[in-house]
């Protein structure tokens, strides 16, 4: 039984907890130890200070991707990663266009969102939600899902996009802006929500933003 740190607004966390549930690893999630990952308890755990994190005996480990790479090499059913050396190269690619940009992307959103669209100049959030649109663009020509990035089954790669995508809508929705999804990202995010592990990560994620959004409204 592995415990697992995280936190219902981290997208980072959905990614790790979809892979846990597809290939039915048994865990137990945690609220990082002194309720946040800046903790010293949690610290002490897990020295790098971020979620997710996974534990089991005296194995941690911490970041997504290195998570559900281990949990793929640990758990072989359902594969979720392709046997071709150069598709999963490309894959890891995508992967990381995720982590360091789109996430980027959307994370330059929070500030704003914590002040609230009244407080924050115009062209502020203008030029954020165009690097988001700009990423979205390039992510549209990386891909090619069909119906998922590595074909008829889900892969790692596609587990980190569906709650991300959908935290850029909502937030920059907040934020007064409209997220238009190219069709091929659109088509791909209904294809990976027919999934019921997937929805359900995606309706806990978003009603965790949402919750989070108006938390600030309230306050202000
Ligand atoms: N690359 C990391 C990023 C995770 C991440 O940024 N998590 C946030 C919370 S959503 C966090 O723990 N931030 C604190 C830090 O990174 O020091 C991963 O994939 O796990």
């Amino acid at each position: 039984m592995y415990t697992f740190y995280a936190l219902p607004l981290s997208t980072y966390c959905a990614k790790v907890r979809i892979v846990l549930r597809m290939k039915s690893v048994e865990f137990k999630e945690l609220v990082p130890p002194g309720g946040s990952y800046t903790a010293t308890e949690y610290q002490q755990i897990v020295p790098a200070g971020s979620i997710p994190a996974i534990k089991k005996g005296d194995f941690v480990v911490h970041d997504s991707d290195a998570i559900v790479e281990y949990l793929e090499d640990k758990y072989l059913t359902p594969s979720m990663r392709p046997a071709n050396i150069e598709q999963c190269a490309q894959l890891r690619a995508i992967s990381r266009f995720h982590d360091t940009r789109l996430e980027a992307s959307v994370r330059a959103l929070f500030p704003m969102v914590k002040k609230g669209m009244m407080k924050v100049a115009e062209s502020e959030i203008q030029l954020a939600a165009d690097r988001l649109f700009d990423d979205i663009f390039r992510l549209s020509k990386i891909i090619n899902p069909h119906p998922f990035l590595n074909g008829e089954t889900i892969s790692l790669a596609d587990c980190a996009f569906p709650t991300t995508l959908w935290m850029a809508a909502d937030l920059l929705e907040s934020l007064g802006q409209k997220l238009h999804f190219p069709n091929v990202i659109s088509d791909w995010l209904e294809n990976l929500q027919r999934n019921p592990i997937i929805e359900d990560e995606v309706t806990k994620n978003r009603l965790a933003i949402a919750n989070w959004i108006a938390s600030f409204n309230t306050h202000h």
